[in-house]
């Protein structure tokens, strides 16, 4: 059965925190550290353990903070090192841990090391980044941005080309450089020293780069951030130096945002005897309906794709690795919205699906708002969108010959603004979130969608959520037992056993809006958690979900 070595990030719940959107404390309409502070009495309330802070350092925001321009210190829209130190204690206190997100792939173009890298030919930070001649006056290659247009920017000043995976702002950092790696591990361990419990790190796979720059000969986007971005030589290398130089030094945990780690090659990362990193998120159920140009060209896909994805994962791993479950993030649209059916039944399909997170093996991450049932926003104007992509994408639409309008349906679906609108705390202005405006409008259906009404409901998202996460708690086997799919007749039934030596669960779920027969003889279990109340016993409502208990 079950030969896992224990460790508390497997067993803890990470719930991932949006800063910018989260809560303001001064009315500027950004969110900030004293609003997080504010609200650790509610986050306790819920019942995770491991805060995920996305990068609250100082930064252009070309990328909401993505693009960092110094790794020490704290924007001030989001406060002080001393609000910081607060926040820390206070988790800490309440017996929570917080993990710091780091970009290292790439830096800010203001910050200081680009500043000179691009001011000569020959200066001691020209290697901190990839710069190249260009090919017959066009870049030199034909790579594309994540976020549309060519990965290469032409800087007159040397007359070479810079390498950007992301906006041309966010200039790629050359990890083949040891001073490079060395200021990486230098500002790990100031951020590790301040007592923080560990790092989500940002596309990890894409740091070590195929030097030759040779063309990509695929067409489609996520071939090549599989293929040419993404693993490349001295990918482990430099984890497991890092690992070795800084991180095994600290009881802490690391996940690797991963795009391109396919199931082949995601035990490399995190094989338990490897020394380089406990879990990654893994984006290949996220990237699913992505067409050959990405998100915004979409192709269908349906939940025989998404079950498949997880046995396949769950087989890869075995019992020698460990991935984080989850199924939205600020990256993505809401999971109600994409998983479930927000309208509806909307309530039902947001319980399974945080019966789903918190059953399948894996550390599950919760992002903020899907516990009060968040779901996507459909603005009318695009200059209500604020997200670099969108805004880059809708300019190489119109360039294409489409409109708007057609741009905006795919938005509405696929972007990822959908997850950064304010969390919405009541239904007063501006969804309680600030007394001013917000950076970015706050999603209509606030007014019946907020904590206060889920908190003042017994029978809502959040005290299910509530209720599942302390049952995790006290069922080891809901994390560390075997994982096994049991494959049912109809396509939108997910129905999987989790078993070790002392229990077994049977978890069955409906994503579907129809009423489905299930095909699994319950007769020595008994009924744990149900988001529906429904008598029929081989019968699942729409969007019903049950976890049985082996008597
Ligand atoms: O959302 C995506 C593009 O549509 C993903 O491909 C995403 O860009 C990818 O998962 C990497 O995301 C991370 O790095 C980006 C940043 O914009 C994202 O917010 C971050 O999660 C660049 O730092």
């Amino acid at each position: 059965m079950t030969t896992f070595t224990k460790a508390w990030w497997k067993e803890e719940v990470i719930y991932q925190i949006y800063p910018r959107s989260f809560k303001d404390s001064t009315g500027d309409g950004i969110g900030d550290l004293r609003g997080i502070i504010s609200k650790l009495d509610y986050i306790t309330d819920l019942g995770v353990d491991i805060i995920w802070l996305s990068p609250i350092y100082q930064s252009p925001n070309d990328d909401n903070g993505y693009d960092i321009s110094d790794y020490y210190s704290i924007h001030p829209e989001f406060g002080t090192m001393a609000d910081f130190d607060e926040l820390l204690a206070g988790l800490h206190k309440r017996g929570m841990r917080l993990i710091m997100d780091v970009v290292f792939n790439h830096s800010s173009d203001e910050h200081k090391w680009f500043e000179v890298s691009r001011s000569s030919k020959d200066n001691e930070y020209r290697d901190y980044y990839f710069w190249r001649k260009g090919k017959e006056g066009a870049p030199p290659n034909n790579w594309k941005s994540f976020f549309g247009g060519s990965a290469w920017e032409y800087d007159e000043r040397t007359e070479e080309y810079y390498l950007h995976l992301f906006t041309k702002r966010q200039p790629d950092l050359n990890w083949e450089n040891p001073a490079v790696r060395k200021s990486i591990y230098e500002i790990l361990r100031f951020w590790l020293d301040k007592g923080i419990d560990g790092f989500r790190m940002d596309v990890i796979p894409l740091i070590s780069k195929r030097l030759e720059f040779e063309d990509s000969p695929y067409e489609a986007l996520n071939d090549t951030i599989e293929h040419i971005y993404s693993n490349g030589p001295k990918v482990h290398q430099y984890i497991n130096e890092m690992y070795e130089k800084v991180l095994q030094d600290y009881d802490i945990m690391t996940v690797g945002e991963g795009p391109g780690i396919s199931k082949e090659v995601g035990l490399a990362y995190v094989g338990h005897d490897r020394g380089e990193l406990n879990m990654i998120f893994h984006l290949d159920h996220m990237f699913l309906g992505h067409g050959p140009l990405g998100k915004f060209d979409p192709v269908d896909y349906s939940w025989k794709d998404i079950k498949r994805l997880f046995q396949e994962w769950d087989t890869a791993m075995g019992e020698s690795g460990w991935i984080s479950i989850f199924l939205d993030n600020h990256d993505f649209p809401r999971l109600v919205s994409r998983f479930g059916n927000d309208k509806e039944y909307h309530i039902e399909s947001a319980k399974l699906l945080a019966l789903m997170i918190l059953t399948l093996r894996g550390t599950p991450c919760i992002y903020q708002g899907s516990e009060l049932g968040m779901t996507n926003v459909c603005f009318d104007y695009i200059a209500e969108y604020r997200d670099v992509e969108t805004i880059n994408y809708h300019k190489e639409f119109i360039d294409r010959g489409l409109t708007t309008g057609q741009f905006l349906k795919l938005v509405h679906e696929h972007g990822r603004d959908n997850a950064r609108t304010p969390m919405q705390w009541n239904s007063s202005d501006h969804a309680g979130f600030s007394k001013g405006q917000p950076w970015i409008n706050v999603n209509p259906n606030y007014i019946t969608i907020n904590a206060a009404e889920v908190l003042a409901d017994t029978d809502s998202i959040f005290y299910f959520y509530k209720e599942m996460l302390l049952y995790r708690k006290s069922h080891k086997t809901l994390i560390y037992g075997s994982y096994e799919e049991l494959v049912q007749p109809s396509e939108n039934l997910f129905a999987y056993k989790r078993e070790d030596a002392d229990h077994e669960f049977l978890i069955i779920m409906n994503h579907s809006d129809t009423i489905v027969h299930f095909d699994i003889d319950v007769r020595d279990f008994s009924l744990e958690i149900q988001n529906i109340s429904n008598k029929m016993s081989q019968v699942l409502l729409p969007w019903e979900a049950r976890m049985y208990l082996r008597n």
